[in-house]
């Protein structure tokens, strides 16, 4: 009989936690797994997880530490008290963190011992070991190397570089561009809702059009690392004139149009520094830090 390959251990069943556990299971390996509260490992035991009572009882099953809580705090007081336990092992932390705290979180591990690689994950829990499912790297690149085939029960594993910031820097960089695409494009269905039209249809008709758009994203790059907002493929001016349109159309059937206003206020802002007849894309400057 040949035993399971074991996967380490994984600290935190909540919904991603757990997803991630249920993969390692589904490919024929074990892992040892721990939650603060208890109860949440019954489903992955009775397929063959191992659950340990503490964290640091977790940790005696040997091999890659995984770790999936809450928030950057919630990982500190779980990883403190085993900062000597730990001396010599491998983490990876798929908590989401800032950048500044995954780059704090690699100094506590290297002053510990501890090879320590971060983890952005680009997926819901359900997309877990599906298709389309992505998780970001950065840290230690022997820990990626070494537990890659565990990694890629998971998601598409990409390293993005030594700096253990960088993971979460993309996630949450891409995420800052889902989040008002999301409101932006409720703020279309509140619109047409007030014609009776349900968001399904309207779905329909926005889908095609926002993902198509996106594909555009490589010439906006284009201008933005070049700078070239001289020759605009639409001015702020112009944008403004139809940022405006949207905001009047949206007063009219009562809806708020708080998102627009958003880009508005970016778009004028730039407009007030004299800069109406460049490309829409200059927005960036009132983003970024200034000299
Ligand atoms: N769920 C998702 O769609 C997103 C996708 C992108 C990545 N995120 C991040 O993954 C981390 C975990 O998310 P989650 O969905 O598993 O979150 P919850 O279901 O709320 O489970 C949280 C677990 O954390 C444990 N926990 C909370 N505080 C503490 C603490 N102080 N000490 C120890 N454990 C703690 C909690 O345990 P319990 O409440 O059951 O006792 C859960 O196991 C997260 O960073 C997402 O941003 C998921």
């Amino acid at each position: 009989m040949t035993s399971k390959p074991h996967s380490g251990s994984m600290l935190g069943l909540g919904a991603m936690g757990g997803a991630l556990a249920q993969a390692v299971l589904d490919a024929g390996r074990t892992v040892t797994v721990w939650n603060r509260t208890p109860g949440r490992a019954a489903e992955l035991v009775s397929q063959g997880a191992s659950e340990a009572a503490t964290a640091g009882e977790a940790l005696l099953a040997g091999g890659p530490v995984f770790v999936c809580l809450f928030d950057h705090a919630s990982v500190h007081q779980t990883l403190d008290p085993l900062a000597e336990s730990l001396r010599g092992r491998a983490v990876v932390n798929l908590t989401t963190t800032t950048p500044a705290e995954a780059r704090e979180l690699a100094g506590w591990a290297q002053r510990h011992g501890i090879a320590y690689l971060d983890g952005a994950i680009m997926a819901t829990p359900p997309m877990i070991g599906g298709p389309g499912s992505h998780i970001l790297y950065s840290g230690s690149r022997s820990v990626f190397d070494e537990h890659r085939q565990i990694l890629d029960l998971w998601a598409t594993s990409t390293h993005e570089g030594d700096d253990a910031g960088l993971a979460s820097l993309f996630d949450l960089a891409i995420l800052a561009g889902m989040y008002p695409l999301f409101a932006g494009f409720l703020h279309g269905a509140a619109m047409v809702q007030s014609a009776g039209i349900e968001a399904a249809e309207f779905a329909e008709r926005a889908a095609p059009f926002l993902s198509a758009m996106t594909a555009s994203f490589p010439g906006t790059a284009a201008t933005v690392d070049g700078a070239t907002y001289e020759t605009p493929l639409q001015s702020l001016d112009w944008t403004r004139t139809a940022l405006e349109t949207i905001a009047r159309a949206s007063r009219e059937l009562d809806v708020d149009p708080v998102p627009i206003d958003m880009v508005t206020a970016l778009v004028r802002g730039e407009i007030d520094a004299g800069h109406g007849a460049e490309d829409f894309n200059r927005i960036i400057e009132q983003l970024r830090p200034r000299a």
